[in-house]
Parts: structure tokens; C-alpha cells; sequence
């Protein structure tokens, strides 16, 4: 059965973009696939956030994803942080990728252009997140359109790798939705919806319906009156014109042939996404009535995780040609 890895960053609260780019396919990939799903903890480090906030998000955002649809017993859900080899091989990959790819991505330019302390870890994201993937033997990763580069850049490494040390990791695809790959903020439709950015044009999966309603009436859009999907021209208006699309399983296109009017445009789309969003709300109060429940679920898919990363990592050690401690220098001296 084809393997499927992805992960997601406890980085605030989950939000469409995330759901409609992402998580929608985890789920969807369930029934197809060996789905591996994780809560990248490690890589929210890179933005120095509260701890207690880290540790509060890490388990909101794995009682999201249970509710949004991932089934820990078919699935392995787990925190990055608790599978050690995640770290270890990120190392072997930061000695593979290049400097000039690194500087090279588009998402370190952006989110160094907003902090004013830019981590190392910052930079060298891509390198743990290539290793999150390869761990795995990864076949496809789902993922939204932001992240296409970190895993063309990611198939680079794995093929490095393999030239200079022999077949060791399995290169991956990616798999990116045709709707709502690239969900945009309400109020600032150049820019994607982002978890960290606290923007009232976000729209979080929790959100109560009257909330939902109020920020799509209140959506940007612009002041020509006529509704056509051209991300270019009229991104407000593509933006919801794709969210409606996402929602219905329909192309932004055709949708946008159903309507002349803003308003009834900006109503359907708060409607659809209400529709969508509330069973996750509610059976979200259910998990998060029980934490201790969601951390014995989060241990369980580690110890399921371990199982292939700590054979992968052995694996691409030994060809790297790092010595390897095993059983055998016990048995010898014992
Ligand atoms: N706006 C978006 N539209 C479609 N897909 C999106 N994704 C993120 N934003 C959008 C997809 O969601 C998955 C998990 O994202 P992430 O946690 O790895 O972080 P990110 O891509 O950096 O997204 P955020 O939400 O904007 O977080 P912050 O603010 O912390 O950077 C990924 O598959 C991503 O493509």
C-alpha cells in the first residue's frame, strides 16, 4: 500500500486554509493509503513561542485533525518531538541541501522579512522537513501550494543522497488540490491565510457560525462589480470564488458564472463553509473534553512511527558510513 506523509505546525489555531489545502486530503487518503500524519512541534520551535502555548497548541492541533477526520487507529498520528529520529537524520540532510537552495526559498524570505529574530532553524527548515518525509518512505505528500518548493526541494536531497551513497531513501511527489490550494486572508487577499499572522481576515476551524458570517460579509473585494475568477486582477473576489468552489468540489470558474452580485457571492460562501466547518466544531468539544485521551493516542502513533523511522535512519547512517552500535558489540563483551 502506497505510504503518505504530512505534517502540520502547532504554530496557533488551525484554519480553511489549512483544512481545504491539506488535512481535507489526509483525510480523504485514509482509505487509500498508509497514512502517516504529524504534529511538526520541532519546526514551530523555529519562531521561539511560548511553551506553554507550544505544548497547548501541540494538543489542540492533534484533537483538530481527529476531528476534522483522522482515525488514529487506521492512521499513525504523533508529535515530531517525540520521535528522535527526526532530529538525527535532519542533520545528515542539512549536510545534503545546499546553502544557495536554502536562501532560495520563498517561505524563509517571507517569514524572515517579519521577524526580527530569524533562527537558524528558520533557514534550515527545509532540511528537518525533508527529513520528516524521508523517514517515512514516503510516496506522496499532501500538501497546499506553499509548500511545493520545500518538496521539489526535498526530492533533490533524497536523489543527492542516493548518488553519493547508494539507494538509501525513497523519492517523493507531492499532491496539491486543484481548488483551494492557496486559501488567501479575507482582509488581505495578497496574502494566504496564515496561522501566525492573527489576522481578522482568518477564519479558524472552531470559528461560531455568526463569527464566519460577519468576516465574509466583511471581505475585501474591490470596486469594479463584477465577479470573475482572475487571481491577478481581483484577488479578493477569486479568493472567495475559490473557498465556494473548494467547499462545493467545484472549479472557481464555473462557480463564478452563478453570480453578479458581491453580496449573494459573499452569503453562499459564509453558508458553505458554515456547513462544512460545524461538525468538525462539535466533535471537536468532545475531544478536547478529554486531553489525557488525545496524549495516550499521541504516544501510541509515536511508538507506530519509531518502528520505520529508527529502521530508515539506521539505514542511511550505515551507507553514509557512520558507525553503527548494535547488539552484536554487547553479545561479544557479555
Ligand atoms: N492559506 C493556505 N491555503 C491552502 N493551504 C494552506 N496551508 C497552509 N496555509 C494554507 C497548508 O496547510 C498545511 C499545514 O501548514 P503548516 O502548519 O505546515 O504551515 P504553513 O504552511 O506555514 O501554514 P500557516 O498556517 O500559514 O502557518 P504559519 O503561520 O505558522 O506559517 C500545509 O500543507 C500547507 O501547505
Amino acid at each position: 500500500m502506497a505510504r503518505t506523509f504530512s505534517g502540520i505546525q502547532p504554530s496557533g489555531g488551525m484554519h480553511l486554509g489549512n483544512y481545504l489545502g491539506a488535512v481535507r486530503n489526509w483525510v480523504a487518503l485514509q482509505d487509500k493509503h498508509q497514512c502517516i500524519y504529524c504534529v511538526v512541534d520541532l519546526h514551530a520551535l523555529t519562531t521561539a513561542p511560548n511553551p506553554a502555548d507550544l505544548r497547548a497548541n501541540t494538543l489542540t492541533t492533534a484533537g483538530l485533525l481527529m476531528s476534522a477526520g483522522i482515525r488514529p487507529n487506521d492512521s499513525t498520528l504523533f508529535a515530531q518531538s517525540t520521535v528522535g529520529e527526526h532530529a538525527e537524520l535532519a542533520w545528515m540532510m542539512e549536510c545534503t541541501v545546499g546553502f544557495g537552495e536554502l536562501r532560495r526559498m520563498t517561505q524563509f524570505k517571507d517569514k524572515s522579512d517579519r521577524t526580527e529574530f530569524i533562527s537558524a532553524g528558520l533557514f534550515t527548515y527545509p532540511a528537518l522537513q525533508a527529513s520528516d518525509i524521508l523517514l517515512y518512505d514516503t510516496e506522496l505528500v499532501p500538501v497546499g501550494e506553499d509548500q511545493r518548493q520545500h518538496i521539489e526541494l526535498c526530492r533533490d536531497i533524497a536523489e543527492r543522497f542516493n548518488n553519493r551513497y547508494g539507494e538509501t531513501l525513497a523519492v517523493p511527489s507531492h499532491m496539491i488540490p486543484k481548488a483551494g490550494a492557496r486559501i488567501m486572508d479575507l482582509q488581505n487577499p495578497q496574502d494566504k491565510m496564515s496561522k501566525s499572522l492573527d489576522s481578522p481576515g482568518t477564519i479558524g476551524l472552531t470559528e461560531d457560525n455568526t463569527s464566519i458570517a460577519r468576516k465574509f460579509k466583511r471581505a475585501v473585494t474591490d470596486s469594479d462589480g463584477e465577479v470573475r475568477y482572475d487571481p491577478a486582477a481581483k484577488p479578493g473576489v477569486s479568493n472567495l470564488l475559490g473557498i465556494l468552489a473548494a467547499a462545493t468540489n467545484r472549479t472557481p470558474e464555473a462557480v463564478g458564472e452563478d453570480y453578479s452580485q458581491y453580496g449573494a457571492l459573499k452569503t453562499d460562501t459564509a453558508d458553505a463553509v458554515i456547513d462544512l466547518l460545524a461538525p468538525i466544531r462539535q466533535s471537536y468539544a468532545e475531544f478536547m473534553s478529554d486531553p489525557t485521551e488525545i496524549t495516550h493516542l499521541l504516544a501510541i502513533g509515536a511508538d507506530k512511527a519509531r518502528v520505520v523511522a529508527s529502521a530508515t535512519l539506521q539505514r542511511a547512517k550505515d551507507n553514509a558510513g557512520l558507525i553503527l552500535h548494535n547488539n552484536s558489540y554487547n553479545n561479544s563483551n557479555g
